[in-house]
């Protein structure tokens, strides 16, 4: 018996045996990459141990929804990517019989706890930088395909592949790569054939995005004259000796169908640039980083490279087809991936027609925050990504954090709120700054320094404005 995360081997070996007894289970999942990636990686390790199940998602797992997952009398209920938090009313379900609870999580746990809970977070393993749902779950498969060796692919290890898209997807790189826990499953998947690690240049789009595109929609770290600059990179790329289209049928060149040697020209003279224009050290040190690499897709696809295989499916998230995003994860690689793809660039569209009415309608500032409300034109599902885009864009103040503010339904409005990374480092968290003026309002919020949301009252935005604009300022100053 062995374990990716050895100080959870014995809880995940509880929970594998009352798996492998349950007549039925109920796999419920969260809605998001992680969440898919963790369904996934539960559904095929319990097919795989002969346990028969169905699978349901959820975006948020409310007492209704438990309810409904109590009312379809399964005995075992499998959850993985959420549970932990909702314990309190899990477990009122669990004592009135209705089902017993099986859980694979990485959230704050509310104040209960049960038999068959697997998080990283009861065993000193933190899960925000070291362990998803999916390596929550990948444990656990790890777990199940012990006493089934001979079903399971080399003990599961090759699930270690989505295991990893999961991490990303959560945002749970730090400092270019995977630590921790992580790094074990990714071991796991490099020994297993199925993952392989490069340390390459860490922008968003290798495997897919024609070259120019690649440098010019880099965010992350933003370099004056190439980010958000497409005629600043034509020219930028122009001055080194480097092919842009391909000499057979003239498409632009893509990060992977460069030479190695046309790689080290690319990222070198990009890393000069962006030294030149002062862009600060550990920002240059974030432009390399480790690449994840998923060697059985084919190469030049979304799915090749981890975070495009993670964005991949969060499109399909995002859109409520929860469906296709799990067919692509259990390898559908015809209508499911054609489906995603044209989801993927349909929310491209929406993202950039999203920051386009930003900057034509413009931010209000107060003394610490901008904010827009984009009522019900900006899904409330996307209103983030389109507030985290549209900071830097032109017109829109780099140095500020934003608010967004989308309508959610006829009572509540939906708010995200986006920061940088050098905001963070001057010590802005906006994840307690979305808590606290969300619940001064009636609300509720949460998340990561550097980007939470909320949902609030209709009708309660500028009171919530002011909180926010308080909270950030005693932060930041
Ligand atoms: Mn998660």
């Amino acid at each position: 018996m062995s374990s990716p995360v050895p100080e959870m081997a014995d809880r995940a070996h509880a929970c594998a045996d009352r798996l492998r007894e349950a007549d039925e289970v109920l796999l419920a999942s969260h809605i998001d990459a992680d969440g898919l990636t963790s369904a996934a990686i539960a559904a095929t390790a319990l097919e795989r141990a002969g346990v028969p199940f169905e699978t349901v998602f959820s975006k948020q797992l409310d007492a209704e929804e438990v309810a409904a997952i109590a009312a379809r009398d399964v005995d075992t209920v499998l959850f993985t990517d959420f549970g932990s938090g909702q314990l309190d009313v899990i477990g009122d379900h669990e004592r009135a019989g209705d089902f017993t609870p099986v859980i694979a999580d990485h959230h704050q746990p509310a104040d209960a706890d049960t038999e068959f809970h697997l998080n990283p977070l009861l065993f000193g393993v933190d899960g925000a930088s070291e362990l998803s749902g999916a390596g929550a779950s990948y444990v656990l498969a790890r777990a199940l395909a012990d006493e089934v060796a001979e079903n399971a692919a080399d003990g599961n290890r090759d699930l270690a592949a989505l295991a990893v898209v999961g991490a990303v997807g959560d945002m749970q790189t730090s400092d270019g790569e995977l630590v921790g826990a992580n790094a074990n499953i990714v071991a796991e998947g490099v020994d297993a054939g199925v993952v392989e690690t490069t340390t390459d240049i860490a922008l968003y789009g290798k495997q897919t995005r024609p070259l120019p595109k690649l440098l010019e929609y880099a965010s992350d770290v933003y370099i004056p004259g190439i980010s958000n600059d497409g005629n600043g990179v034509l020219r930028f790329l122009d001055g080194l000796d480097v092919d842009l289209r391909n000499g057979e049928n003239g498409d632009w060149r893509r990060w992977v169908d460069l030479t190695d040697d046309e790689r080290q020209t690319v990222a070198s003279a990009l890393v000069k640039r962006a030294m030149r224009r002062g862009v600060p050290a550990e920002k240059i040190d974030a432009l390399v980083g480790t690449t994840y690499t998923l060697v059985d897709e084919p190469q030049g696809t979304e799915l090749r490279d981890v975070s495009e295989f993670s964005t991949l499916l969060n499109a399909t998230a995002r859109y409520e087809r929860a469906d296709v995003g799990l067919a692509v994860c259990l390898g559908d690689r015809a209508a499911a991936l054609d489906r995603a793809r044209k989801l993927l660039s349909n929310h491209r569209r929406n993202l950039s027609e999203g920051v386009q009415l930003v900057q034509e309608e413009g931010v209000t500032r107060e003394e610490h925050v901008q904010w827009f409300d984009a009522g019900d034109r900006i899904r409330e599902t996307i209103v983030g990504i389109v507030a985290g885009m549209a900071v830097g864009a032109e017109g829109i103040d780099r140095g500020t954090p934003i608010v967004a503010f989308a309508a959610k339904n006829d009572e509540e409005v939906k708010v995200s709120a986006r920061g940088t990374p050098s905001l963070t480092r001057q010590g802005l968290d906006l994840s307690s700054v979305m808590t606290e003026a969300s619940r001064a309002v009636g609300g509720d919020g949460g998340g990561h320094d550097v980007a939470a949301g909320a949902t609030i009252p209709r009708g309660k935005e500028e009171a919530f404005v002011e909180h926010v604009d308080a909270l950030v300022g005693e932060q930041l100053g």
